[in-house]
């Protein structure tokens, strides 16, 4: 079968579902091919921490009222170095700017029922397995649902299908430019029935290796530890994760850990990744499918969110102005945050793990870069502020 739309949307994610609520509210049509079940997107656990920016979003789409009720709003973090912990209070180093914790399965669970509520259409079990004709004015996803080929006819394609997707990879070789580094380390999570052992974040450089305490509500906690590359989940009963928890995030203000039961364990490789350019012909990318963060900065989910926002305003104004130069600014207008993400999740990441051997040179400098966290009000500042997000994006 073939239908067509304005602007076909591969992938239901946090990406995928802002841009069609977006381009519906600017009366423009779109349709999302989503390659997993509704039940499946809806359950998948990952990031937890939203910036200002990304919840002002939310709002102005009338999509926010669980997540004003439920998100849990953070005016400080917690950074600890051996056991010596200090705290950044976002608040009075940014002008009052924050962050809200809401697991982004909720938000996505949110999102899918506010486009099925606008008629927006969702095909959930539906792979796009192919790009045609994107150098063209008439691009076109080819894709399989109940077995049947079918083939959805566009203006654009918003490629918001993820790292694995299919949309980056359907560009032509030598459009882009790759940037790669892989960590020689891995995060080991956790979602526990217990109450928050802390009232804000606590990320943790201890010479067994990185701990990051978050949390989802007053009865349900996030945790993470480092561990090794090749390891498996099976490697960590739940005794030995706690344990592990216990001896990283102890410090010298007395931090005592809740233990619960543990209802979600995976293992999440630490990655950057970056392209120069995010479009090809009628071809754009958009969150995951175009870079990604190691997660130690919270920014994976809040720069996908931010790309859209430059996405839908160009298409807005092409179908409403009549304008093309925002489509062709798509890229140069999206790299430099992106790139700021890129270096401020890499340096949250090379501060807190363990990489060297615990007094050695480069274990210095780590303990120097923490030191003059508590030293500086400037360096608590830079902090901040690319913690909650840059206002301007
Ligand atoms: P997604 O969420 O990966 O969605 C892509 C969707 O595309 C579908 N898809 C296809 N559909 C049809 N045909 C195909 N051929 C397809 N191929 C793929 C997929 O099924 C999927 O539904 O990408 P998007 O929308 O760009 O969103 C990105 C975010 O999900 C990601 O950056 C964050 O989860 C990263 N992240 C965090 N970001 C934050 O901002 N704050 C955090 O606190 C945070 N914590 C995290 C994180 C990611 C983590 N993991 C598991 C990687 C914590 C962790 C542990
Ligand atoms: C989370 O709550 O899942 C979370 C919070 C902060 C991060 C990463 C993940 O940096």
């Amino acid at each position: 079968m073939t239908h067509k739309t304005q602007v076909g949307i591969i992938g239901a994610g946090p990406a995928g579902l802002t841009l069609s609520l977006l381009l519906h509210q600017a009366g423009i049509q779109s349709v999302i091919i989503e390659y997993r079940s509704r039940d499946y997107a809806e359950s998948r656990v990952r990031a937890g921490l939203l910036e200002q920016n990304t919840v002002d979003l939310f709002n102005e789409l009338g999509a926010a009222e669980r997540l004003n009720k439920e998100g849990l709003q953070h005016q400080g973090v917690y950074l600890s170095f051996d056991g010596v912990r200090t705290r950044v209070p976002f608040n009075e180093l940014t002008g009052g700017r924050g962050i809200t914790i809401y697991g982004q399965q909720e938000m996505v669970k949110d999102l899918i029922k506010i486009n099925i509520e606008r008629e927006v259409p969702i095909h959930f079990e539906a792979t796009a397995t192919k790009l045609e004709d994107i150098d063209t004015a008439s691009p076109k996803i080819q894709y399989i649902q109940n077995e049947e080929t079918h083939v959805l006819e566009c203006d654009f394609i918003a490629g918001c299908d993820g790292y694995h997707g299919i949309s980056r990879k359907s560009m032509p070789t030598g459009s882009y430019n790759e940037f790669q580094k892989e960590y020689p380390f891995s995060w080991l999570g956790i979602l526990a029935h217990v109450a928050p052992s802390s009232d804000e974040l606590i990320y943790a450089y201890h010479e067994r290796g990185f701990a990051l305490h978050s949390l989802r509500s007053e009865t349900v906690s996030r945790l993470y530890i480092q561990v090794d590359n090749n390891d498996k989940v099976e490697n960590w009963p739940d005794k030995q994760i706690w344990d592990e928890l216990e001896i990283r995030l102890t410090d010298n203000k007395g931090f005592k850990l809740n233990r619960g039961e543990i209802f979600e364990k995976s293992i999440t490789p630490m990655r950057s990744f970056m392209i120069d350019n995010l479009q090809y012909g009628r071809l754009f990318l958009a969150g995951d499918a175009g870079h990604i963060v190691p997660p130690t900065g919270g920014k994976g989910l809040n720069l996908a969110v931010a790309d859209i926002k430059w996405l839908s305003a160009a298409f807005i104004d092409w179908y409403k102005n009549n304008k093309e130069e925002p489509l062709l600014s798509y890229t140069s207008n999206c790299l430099p945050r992106i790139w700021r993400a890129q270096d401020f999740s890499n340096f949250m990441t090379t501060l807190f793990h363990k990489q060297a051997a615990q007094g050695s040179f480069d274990y210095h400098l780590q303990k120097a870069k923490f030191n003059y966290i508590i030293q500086s009000v400037a360096q608590a500042t830079t902090i901040a502020e690319n913690y909650v997000g840059l206002k301007e994006i």
